[in-house]
């Protein structure tokens, strides 16, 4: 069995009878009582919201705005055309990741693996292989040539897993998303007079886009044919792991990008389809998505899931993200205070966590010292398929928000995605709690003024 090399607790990081004196009995109560209640007391509007923000709305950009209130409801849009099948994750299947001078013919030999799909990258092969029945993971793994090994297991959306995708809010309005409160307390009007992110990618790994929608439409570096992923987002009717709901994932990768385009409006969004419309991927897209992400010159990568466990075949793919000097961003999930998942957990990602709009932390977001950054995350506004918009609160929404900012500091600074984190960190603001976050909640605006380059 190989060990990984993490640092980071995963343990009970919170103490909920603490957050729950001292920041009401709405936030404990949710973390308490389970998150699909949490999450609809969110949509509705109900977290408490009554303190004043944390960061001084700036003078040039204050107006009155309404409050406004997610509408609710709304009918689901007709299905799409479906054309892109995802590979099914498979407990039957080996995820190999070798030096590109060894042939795939000697894991073929030696283990009795047989080659379902190869990709080559960063000099390395990365394969997908059938596994015999009386296979041995941890001798695959101990072979001198075998860099990472894993099964091939199954990957969730967070938003998805706990049966939250958002709400139809109706057709493209600008002038509605333009009113949103979180960006007014990030002050990004301000910060957009120093940097939009122009010249700088961001990866999506996620159901991928609307590639038509208004918000991302000119903002869009998609993947050429052949690759065996795309970049469009696209839906089929039918509920493909049959836990009897009907595509409930699709609009999240559109969402998702549009959350980063509201932040670095300047920036470039690489849309990788590594999970499908009702919420499943597989390892093997993951790390294949990771490898495309890499190889088409990613600043940032965005990645708003989680796993059901670490991998080392994970940890390898963000090694080597952290090497090209990538920023890699990853959703704490939405599963509580106390329960980050990986790959927020990492030691070679940026864990994202959610707070309200006033820098409270979301009760239901993943969260403690192994989280490093937090950004808004409850009901946000952002683009949904069909040049729709909806709201949606989720750890999903918080990461892009943070990517956001990572590319606002790579343009504002010219430096490299990793340099731009650190910046971003040091100029965290302390968030409700205060010992939430490993450095606080984003203040893109603070890092562009007093960060060093
Ligand atoms: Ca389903
Ligand atoms: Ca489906």
């Amino acid at each position: 069995m190989v060990s990984l090399s993490r640092t980071g607790n995963r343990g009970s990081l919170f103490d909920r009878g603490r957050l729950f004196r001292e920041f009401g009995p709405d936030m404990g109560a949710v973390v308490g009582v389970g998150l699909i209640l949490s999450l609809g007391s969110v949509l509705f509007g109900s977290v408490g919201c009554a303190e004043e923000p944390t960061l001084s709305p700036p003078s040039s950009s204050a107006h009155p705005t309404t409050e406004w209130e997610p509408t609710g409801g709304g009918e689901m849009p007709p299905y799409m055309e479906f054309d892109l099948v995802l590979v099914p994750a498979s407990e039957l299947e080996v995820v190999v990741r070798i030096p590109g001078p060894i042939s795939p013919d000697y894991l073929e030999e030696r283990y009795g693996l047989t080659v379902v799909e190869a990709v080559t990258t960063g000099g390395e092969t990365l394969l997908r292989m059938e596994i015999p029945e009386d296979f041995d993971l941890t001798r695959l793994r101990q072979d001198p040539y075998v860099r990472s090994a894993d099964l091939n297991s199954e990957v969730n959306l967070i938003e998805v897993a706990t049966l939250l995708v958002g709400f139809l809010e109706g057709d493209w309005q600008p002038g509605v998303v333009e009113e949103q409160k979180w960006l007014e307390t990030m002050r990004l009007a301000d910060a957009h007079q120093f940097a939009t992110g122009e010249g700088v990618t961001i990866a999506v790994l996620d159901t991928g886009v609307d590639i038509e929608h208004p918000m991302l439409a000119g903002r869009l570096q998609l993947l050429p044919e052949g690759l065996g992923l795309s970049s469009a987002e696209t839906t089929d009717g039918i509920d493909n792991d049959e836990d009897g709901l009907v595509d409930e994932a699709y609009g999240h990768g559109t969402h998702v990008a549009g959350c980063a385009v509201q932040v670095a409006p300047g920036a470039e969004i690489l849309p990788i389809r590594v999970i499908n419309d009702d919420g499943v991927g597989s390892l093997w897209d993951i790390l294949h998505g990771l490898s495309l992400a890499i190889d088409f010159g990613a600043d940032v990568i965005n990645l708003s899931f989680s796993m059901s466990d670490e991998s080392e075949s994970m940890e390898v793919a963000l090694i080597d993200a952290s090497a090209a000097r990538i920023a890699v961003l990853a959703a704490a999930g939405n599963y509580g205070n106390d329960d980050a998942r990986y790959p927020a957990t990492s030691a070679h990602a940026v864990g994202v966590g959610s707070v309200s709009h006033h820098g409270k932390v979301s009760a239901w977001s993943g969260a403690g010292s192994v989280v490093s950054l937090a950004a808004p995350g409850e009901t946000i506004l952002s683009a949904y398929p069909g040049g729709e918009l909806w709201y949606a609160s989720g750890t999903s929404m918080a990461t892009p928000i943070a990517a956001g900012c990572v590319a606002l500091l790579i343009d504002g600074w010219l430096v490299d995605g990793r340099v731009a984190v650190k910046q971003l960190k040091a100029g965290a603001t302390g968030t409700k709690p205060p010992w939430a976050f490993g450095s606080g909640w984003v203040d893109p605006l603070t890092a562009l003024v007093s960060a060093q380059p």
